[in-house]
């Protein structure tokens, strides 16, 4: 028995860098490899045109500068040799192949419980003894059976593009068959057409590929990398893809068509995944239009190169959207369709029957065959901890089982009831997502620091607890609504093997913040781990790590940092000019019909409102917005991304007033000012475009406090009619004592404190329990109907919840949204927090619903 620190299976990128980072922190270890030599998936992958897809300026380790400085790569695209060259001369520098067992498979992994040691038999040599147990086995390792009725009769050779022959494969003046059209296909195909007699190629569906533009490293990329080497590296650790190129800020709607088009070629030049996948417009990832624009112009680009339109049409995809199945780079790839000796097949249109003794047979014809050879793929990540051997946890359990119906894990680094297992790069770690070197380097370092931290603390056990794992599901499927991969059917989500569970197995939050979050976990004293340790030694920290949506949690994250003194401290003056320069730095909103600003006579002189009207054939029903700041600061135009926002997604006129303020103008002006509002617009509704009926009043926050009031204002002082009312994280009452005043007092942006303020600016203690400031108090029965929009995060959340129960409770008809995650201006920051896109979907639903209109135009839903 071989008795070790720690086991670590897989000798490629990961296994190296764990086996020099061990051994540097003193522990004991083996690597256990069942090739017979180092190098990983560049070792099993040695088709013909392998090359990495990441510019070697970045697919590289950054762990020790001396080795950047040794190490120099010949091409901005290595080839698969010379990264193998590269690995061997890693483990070579660092002496790693004496730690190493080639040629050895582990054959099973168990869990001792008494022992806190996991304990493995292999196919060669001594079983061994661990404490940890580390699974480097990469995420696309196991490949996937041939799937394909017959392959087993066909007389000729069959090649796997992951399994490559060391020796090679003479292809010339033979017929050959390649299936599949993924990054490995199209990296082969090019190649294995320019050897062989004739190709056939046999293609279920087409892939997004554009240039790889091969060559020496670009000089701009090599000089930012070498004007400083820890910055640049230090922001690939920060970036969202571990490769540090900006992304774009600017929405497709605010690119003319010539913009977007220079965008792409500078994009298309650049010959990077990265670039094009990033660098076009912010919307490109996350919403179907934006990314519909890219998709369109590479599309373009397929048919510019192959001639025959019918063989162009079938290499052009259009079942899903770019970047949610995995794009390519190419050389020469398209051009290649044009040449006489190749033949594309369309298994959309003549699905393979079998493979025969001869060759291939399809629907409509039988290709005669000496070669076929299957590029089509992996069972990924969890194949990569599944396939590779049976793994039993604590009291026996199989991982196998427990991730029967898809992967679970915490971090995507350890499993609930595994314990002392790690996995790099795991299911639910950035991973593929990501420029794999970086997201190693990452996880190698964060696991030996625990292991560090373990010893020296004297436990000898850690397990993730089932909640943090239940909570990182649950960001996982948060984030997951941020990008487009659930429209396409990839081995991102298990689709291409048949009967594996579906969903997003890669982590899709970004490199720099899941980095952030492992420190966090860190920082927070292993929160979501259970310690153990000799004599009983026990520390459990249970709870979810990330509570907040993703995109709320950046914002804050970056309200932090700008450190700002509490708001009030600015005085109501300070505090407009801050928010007004704050307002000019976000998205400006997307495009809607017509905007008119004009007056109209508020309760004691006239008010400046904005209406917006959407782009639809009117006359429209009215919605009366209120804006929100605390009775103190904004103006009719201060919430204009929601009000186009809204105006869109009900095809509704939003006529934002512009009511007065504090301290200027105290309780209950506001009030008096929205209600006559109200009155004037039900008596020029026609004139605005409006049509004949009821209005309906929305606001949020402090606006939200006015559209409560004048709906109880015109029910009290007979009209004008309101059809419904929408109110967005309201103010509803005087007292501070709610549980989410406490809960969310600091840190969530709207604060306690600033909250106090805006109360004695607009009114003094004697008038707030008025139904005009609390509408809490107020008459409730026979209001209209309500839909009330509260957030987790937001010190208004219980009395926003409670004005809706007590509406409900006078019979009112009220449909509650309560927004997990979310903070108090996750609905107002269009285009900045995604993940509030759905709640806003359901307010339009609602306004349509109260002015008794079928759904509208609108936006197609999954075009969020
Ligand atoms: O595998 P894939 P891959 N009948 O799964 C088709 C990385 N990588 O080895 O899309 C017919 O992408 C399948 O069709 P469909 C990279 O991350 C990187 O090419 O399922 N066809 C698809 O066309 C990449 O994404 C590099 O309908 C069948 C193809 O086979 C990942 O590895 C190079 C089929 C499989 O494509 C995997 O790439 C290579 C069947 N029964 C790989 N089964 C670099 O450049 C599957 N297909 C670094």
């Amino acid at each position: 028995m071989q008795q070790v620190d720690v086991a670590v299976v897989g000798a490629g990128f990961a296994g190296l860098y764990l086996l020099h980072r061990l051994r540097g922190a003193g522990f004991s270890a083996v690597g256990l490899e069942a090739a017979d030599d180092v190098g990983g998936t560049w070792y099993w992958n040695r088709y013909p045109g392998a090359r990495c897809d990441i510019q070697t300026t970045d697919y590289s380790y950054t762990f020790d500068p001396e080795l950047e400085r040794v190490w120099r790569w010949s091409e901005k695209y290595a080839t698969q040799p010379e990264i193998l060259r590269y690995l061997g001369f890693v483990a070579d520098r660092y002496d790693l192949r004496r730690d190493i067992r080639f040629g050895t498979q582990v054959a099973t992994a168990t869990w001792d419980e008494a022992q806190h040691r996991w304990l493995l038999t292999t196919t060669k040599g001594a079983p061994v003894s661990c404490r940890y147990y580390i699974m480097a086995s990469g995420c696309l390792s196991a490949p996937k059976p041939p799937e394909i009725a017959g392959a087993g009769d066909f007389k000729g050779e069959i090649y796997f593009t992951g399994r490559w022959p060391h020796e090679g494969v003479a292809l010339a003046g033979k017929r050959v068959a390649v299936i599949g059209t993924g990054s490995s296909g199209i990296q082969a195909i090019p190649l294995i057409a320019a050897e062989a007699a004739h190709l056939t190629v046999f293609q279920r569906t087409p892939n997004f590929a554009f240039p790889a533009h091969n060559g020496p490293s670009p000089a701009d990329r090599v000089a930012a990398l070498e004007k400083d080497r820890a910055d640049y590296r230090a922001q690939a650790r920060l970036s969202l893809t571990g490769v540090p190129l900006p992304r774009a800020t600017e929405f497709s709607w605010q690119l003319g068509e010539a913009e977007r088009r220079q965008r792409f070629e500078k994009a298309l030049a650049a010959g990077d995944l990265v670039a094009m996948l990033s660098q076009l417009w912010a919307d490109q990832g996350g919403d179907l239009e934006g990314n519909a624009l890219a998709a369109d112009l590479l599309r373009e680009r397929i048919h510019s190169i192959v001639k025959d339109p019918e063989t162009a049409e079938a290499l052009t995809p259009r079942d899903h959207p770019f970047g949610s199945k995995r794009p390519c780079l190419e050389t020469n790839y398209y051009a290649t369709f044009n040449r006489p000796n190749v033949t594309l097949v369309n298994l959309r249109q003549e699905p393979i029957q079998a493979i025969t003794a001869s060759g291939i047979k399809t629907d409509r014809r039988s290709v005669d065959l000496d070669v076929i050879v299957f590029a089509t793929g992996f069972d990924a990540m969890t194949g990569a901890i599944t396939s590779v051997h049976p793994i039993a946890g604590r009291g026996g359990k199989s991982i196998s089982d427990v991730w029967a119906d898809g992967p679970k894990t915490y971090l995507g680094l350890t499993v609930a009831g595994f314990p002392n297992l790690f996995m790099i790069t795991g299911p639910g770690s950035p991973s593929v997502f990501s420029n794999m070197v970086v997201s190693i380097e990452q996880h190698a370092d964060w696991v030996v620091d625990r292991l560090v931290g373990l010893r020296e603390a004297g436990f000898t056990a850690i397990e993730a607890t089932e909640t943090a794992q239940a909570g990182w599901a649950r960001h996982m499927a948060d984030c997951s609504q941020l990008t487009l991969h659930r429209l396409a059917n990839t081995w991102y989500t298990g689709a291409n093997v048949p009967g594996k569970a579906p969903g997003l197995m890669p982590y899709p939050g970004g490199v720099g913040p899941y980095r952030t979050i492992c420190d966090e976990v860190v920082s927070r004293g292993l929160l979501g781990f259970t310690l153990s340790g000799p004599n009983g030694a026990a520390q459990s920290n249970d709870g979810e790590i990330v509570r907040l949506q993703p995109d709320v949690r950046l914002v804050l994250g970056m309200l932090a940092e700008l450190n700002l003194p509490p708001l009030e401290s600015f005085g109501a003056q300070g505090l407009r000019a801050f928010v007004a320069q704050f307002n000019a730095t976000r998205p400006a909103g997307r495009p809607v019909g017509e905007i008119v600003d004009g007056t109209l006579a508020g309760a004691d002189g006239p008010l400046p409102y904005r209406l917006y009207r959407p782009a639809t054939p009117g006359p429209h029903p009215i919605v009366v917005y209120f804006h929100g700041g605390g009775w103190v600061l904004g103006d009719e135009q201060s919430d204009d991304p929601f009000c186009r926002d809204l105006c869109r997604r009900s095809g509704m006129i939003f006529l934002s007033v512009g009511y007065r303020h504090a301290p200027e103008h105290r309780f209950p002006t506001a009030a008096e000012d929205g209600y006559a509002a109200l009155r004037w617009i039900a008596e020029h509704a026609a004139e605005l475009g409006g049509r004949a009926g009821p209005l309906l009043v929305a606001g949020w926050s402090a606006g939200g406090n006015l559209a409560a009031v004048t709906c109880q204002l015109a029910h009290d002082r007979g009209g004008p009619a309101i059809a419904g009312q929408l109110l967005v994280c309201p103010v509803t009452d005087c007292t501070f004592d709610r549980p989410s005043y406490n809960d969310n007092a600091a840190g969530y942006f709207l604060t306690r404190s600033l909250m106090y303020w805006f109360w004695d600016l607009y009114c003094s203690p004697a008038d707030r329990t008025d139904p005009r400031v609390s509408p809490l108090r107020g008459r409730l029965s026979g209001l209209p109907p309500a839909f009330v929009a509260t957030c987790e995060f937001d010190p208004l959340r219980d009395e926003g919840i409670a004005y809706a129960e007590a509406m409900a409770a006078a019979g009112v008809p009220v449909e509650q949204l309560k927004a997990r995650g979310h903070f108090h201006s996750s609905f107002t920051m269009v285009d900045v927090v995604m993940t509030s896109v759905e709640g806003r979907i359901k307010m339009a639903e609602a306004l349509s619903r109260f002015a008794g209109q079928g759904q509208q135009e609108a936006i197609p839903r999954a075009a969020e």
